[in-house]
């Protein structure tokens, strides 16, 4: 799409304040797509530098991790917090842990993070953070080591009221209970709000685990409402097998859908039977193996190296796994085949050419800035029950993500149809986050 020749000068400062950045710009150039008509019936927002000044984070933070393997070697790794905007609230994000992160990816998760954030309605910022390490193969000790020295750093930089940090791909409960763990010894204070997704005897919310899963099929649930349909004996297909795609499985089954086929960054698997809850979680949550090793045990099973998920027929699909992995020829397949729905549990998987065809092929989209709002939701909900030192129940706490993601929803829909695209998720999404925060910002003052 092309832009309008205000936002196409943004855009331009963006590149070349951001040089080969490009997912951080990929995500921008989205977002700018959308606010087209927000800039034409808003024109303040122009004059008062908000475009720019969203796009610039308000502190990025690059530091040096040091820490020693079981035989005692050195490594040396570099880590990363994007704090991005705060006019909502404090900077909320998950931190990444794979050998991918560079600052481009860090910036972009911050980016998409604000707007989310934004959605869910709930008092918090955006930011990002992670490092270049690979957890894959590295014993207890070492991701320990590794945490430790990461935290060491970033300590002084986040807190309850001012940056908390969660987890993202590599990183879960284990990691977040090393780090929480070495920022107490560090500061001497048992500040429970300072990370979200802990441990449920040590400050953490039901259901934040199975959260962002969950949240997505409760979204995807609302899209198919509005055509009389629901999940019961839908057939769908989750990229990923790690957090966000193992909850997303559970929820679907339990909404009586059949999930066929899941992946890891090695292939993928094909199970017609509808693939077992259970195994998944003892293989990937406990065993941490391989996804290959789903279709050794089991005969009606098959396991592809490599290739693409999306080959595999279904009416829904799930892509859970990372960005850019749902490129134009995913796409195609997925039309192809009768797909009719697609939403995001991951951060930009699609490609911007895959998501214009499904939209022009009548393929309803849900961008993950709207449908995996619920983990960073769940987390809000985590800081809540922290500041007044209470716990939930696990059915309070699945039944007010419920409420958060019908919000979302609504709001997309709402905006959407507002801004004259109506069942365009994208642009409901950017531009109903985009309006809280802008509203907010003007509201602050040139800051
Ligand atoms: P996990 O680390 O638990 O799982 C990641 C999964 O994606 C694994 O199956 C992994 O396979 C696969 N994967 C990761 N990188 C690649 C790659 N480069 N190529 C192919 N496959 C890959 O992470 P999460 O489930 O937490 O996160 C998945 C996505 O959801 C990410 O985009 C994340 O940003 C997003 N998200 C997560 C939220 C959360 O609460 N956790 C909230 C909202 C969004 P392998 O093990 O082989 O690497
Ligand atoms: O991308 C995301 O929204 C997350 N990884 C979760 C962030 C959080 O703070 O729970």
């Amino acid at each position: 799409m092309e832009l309008s020749p205000t936002l196409q000068e943004e855009f331009d400062i963006v590149i070349r304040r951001n040089p080969g950045e490009a997912e951080f710009h990929q995500a921008v150039r989205e977002v700018l797509e959308s606010l087209d008509p927000v800039i034409k019936k808003r024109p303040e927002y122009v004059e008062y530098g908000i475009i720019p000044r969203i796009c610039e984070p308000n502190r990025q933070i690059i530091f040096k991790v040091n820490w020693q393997d079981d035989k005692g070697r050195v490594h040396t790794n570099r880590g990363f917090r994007v704090q991005f905007n705060s006019a909502l609230g404090p900077y909320k994000g998950g931190l990444r842990f794979h050998p991918s992160v560079y600052l481009g990816i860090i910036k972009f998760l911050g980016f998409e993070q604000i707007f989310k954030n934004a959605l869910t309605g709930m008092p918090i910022g955006g930011g990002k953070g992670g490092a270049d390490f690979d957890p894959k193969g590295k014993s207890d000790n070492e991701i320990m080591r590794f945490c430790q020295a990461f935290m060491t750093e970033l300590s002084g930089h986040i807190g309850h009221d001012i940056d908390v940090p969660a987890g993202d791909i590599g990183v879960g409960g284990r990691e977040i209970g090393y780090m929480f763990g070495q920022y107490k010894r560090m500061t001497g204070r048992y500040e429970s709000g300072v990370l979200t997704g802990k441990g449920l005897t040590w400050g953490g919310s039901r259901a934040r685990t199975e959260a962002t899963g969950y949240g997505t099929v409760f979204f995807a649930d609302e899209m198919l409402k509005l055509s009389g349909e629901s999940f019961d004996g839908k057939k769908l297909v989750i990229s990923g097998s790690g957090n966000v795609a193992i909850y997303a499985l559970e929820k679907a089954q339990q909404l009586g859908a059949s999930v066929v086929a899941m992946s890891d960054s090695g292939g993928y698997i094909v199970d017609e039977n509808g693939i077992d809850l259970e195994q998944m979680q003892d293989l990937k949550e406990v065993r941490r193996g391989r996804i290959s090793e789903y279709a050794d045990v089991n005969s009606q099973a098959r396991y592809v190296e490599g290739g693409q998920i999306w080959d595999v027929p279904c009416d829904v699909a799930l892509p859970c796994a990372t960005q850019n992995e749902l490129n134009i020829g995913g796409a195609r397949a997925l039309i192809n085949n009768g797909c009719t729905l697609v939403a995001e549990g991951a951060n930009m998987p699609s490609t911007p050419d895959a998501i214009r065809a499904f939209q022009k092929a009548g393929v309803r989209f849900a961008p993950g800035k709207a449908a995996n709002a619920g983990g960073v939701a769940t987390s809000a909900l985590e800081m809540q029950q922290n500041a007044s030192r209470d716990s939930w129940s696990f059915e309070h706490t699945e039944e007010r993500l419920q409420e958060i993601m019908v919000g979302i929803h609504e709001r997309c829909a709402e905006t959407a149809e507002e801004y004259g695209r109506p069942g365009d998720y994208v642009t409901g999404a950017n531009v109903g986050g985009f309006l809280r925060v802008a509203d907010a910002m003007m509201a602050m003052g040139v800051i």
